[in-house]
């Protein structure tokens, strides 16, 4: 029995190390130092390489390194019978938090025009109108693991947030909304929109022309989700229309963001190398370990994915 790690770029040595450190009795082997292919039982994966997932025979559980499953089900030759445990992680749900209410903050602060008037040595401490955070209402698409606690923690501040998930929720303090007509009520009221939604063939393309059109005029966008949930040239155009004042971006179609793109010297684009919250292996290298045990005991495994859905 071995488990595999196949982060080829995520820097697969530090996870095998904290792994053999932890549990020396596993063995622990580095893709493409795979060994006997059969032997292979446990995957700790991301961004594996098309096809290879497949070709472990006995492969019982995929161990995403992140939150997102999407990596995984691109490969058009995925396993579908394994069972796939993702990362839900107090740090990075924090890392996620911090993220949001830092650019979150900075729009309701006014900082993108504050920092284009320090640029042209220009003080003007009332050119826009100021408001309170209480008239700031804020929309968030997801409310998973890591949309739900932004959400309360906007909410902490004051904020009016509304949230729109697949099935309903309760969450106290937040207008909790589904399907089109919830999620149309959300985009005519919110002033900063974030998408914290799993890219799924449901999801794919949603932040496009008609619904930036459903914010009110010169609103925000922040997108710590996945690059595929934008369609790229409508966000500019509605950038060069004023429709959306300005986006903070973390995540892209192609990544690492390609030098000549256009995103990295537009003036009302912030770009974040997909940083948001990284999965820090001191901590999620004991769920993956407790997930092993608990398969080795025949007990349920925690954070499964349905691969149904795609999240
Ligand atoms: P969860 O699976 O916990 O939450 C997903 C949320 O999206 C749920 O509320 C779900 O609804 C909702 N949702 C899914 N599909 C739809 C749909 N078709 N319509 C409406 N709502 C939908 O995910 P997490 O919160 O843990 O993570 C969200 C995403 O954040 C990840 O998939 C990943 O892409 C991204 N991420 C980015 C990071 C970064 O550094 N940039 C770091 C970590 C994650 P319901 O609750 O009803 O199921
Ligand atoms: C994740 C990510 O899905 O890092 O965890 O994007």
């Amino acid at each position: 029995m071995a488990v595999l790690v196949i982060a080829p770029n995520e820097r697969p040595d530090i996870w095998a190390s904290y792994l053999r450190e932890l549990a020396p009795e596993l063995d622990i082997r580095i893709w493409p130092d795979t060994g006997d292919p059969d032997k292979i039982i446990y995957a700790v994966a991301w961004n594996p390489p098309a096809g290879i997932l497949a070709s472990f025979t006995n492969l019982k559980i995929i161990f995403s390194l992140g939150a997102g499953v999407d990596h995984l089900f691109k490969d058009p030759d995925f396993p579908t019978e394994v069972t796939i445990s993702r990362v839900i992680d107090p740090y990075l749900t924090a890392g996620m938090r911090e993220y949001v209410l830092l650019h979150v903050l900075k729009y309701h602060k006014n900082q993108p025009e504050l920092d284009k008037q320090q640029r042209k040595h220009i003080w003007n401490s009332r050119e826009n109108e100021r408001l309170q955070s209480d008239e700031r209402n804020i929309g968030i698409l997801g409310l998973g693991i890591l949309g739900t606690d932004c959400a309360k923690s906007l909410s902490a501040l004051n904020f009016n947030v509304k949230g729109w998930s697949r099935s309903m929720k309760v969450i106290p303090g937040i207008t909790c909304l589904t399907g089109l007509s919830g999620l149309n009520h959300l985009l005519n009221s919110s002033s900063i929109l974030i998408c914290l939604l799993p890219l799924t063939k449901d999801t794919e393309g949603i932040l496009n022309f008609s619904l930036f059109s459903k914010l009110p005029k010169g609103a925000y966008l922040i997108n710590a989700a996945r690059g595929n949930h934008l369609i790229e040239k409508d966000l500019i155009t509605c950038l060069d229309s004023g429709q959306l004042t300005h986006a903070t971006l973390d995540v892209f179609r192609k990544e690492p963001l390609p030098k000549e793109h256009i995103f990295w010297d537009h003036d009302k684009i912030t770009v974040t190398p997909h940083n948001a919250s990284i999965t820090d292996p001191r901590t999620v290298v004991y769920q993956i370990l407790e997930n092993i045990q608990r398969h080795l005991d025949a007990k349920p495994i925690s954070n499964t994915v349905d691969i149904k859905n795609g999240y």
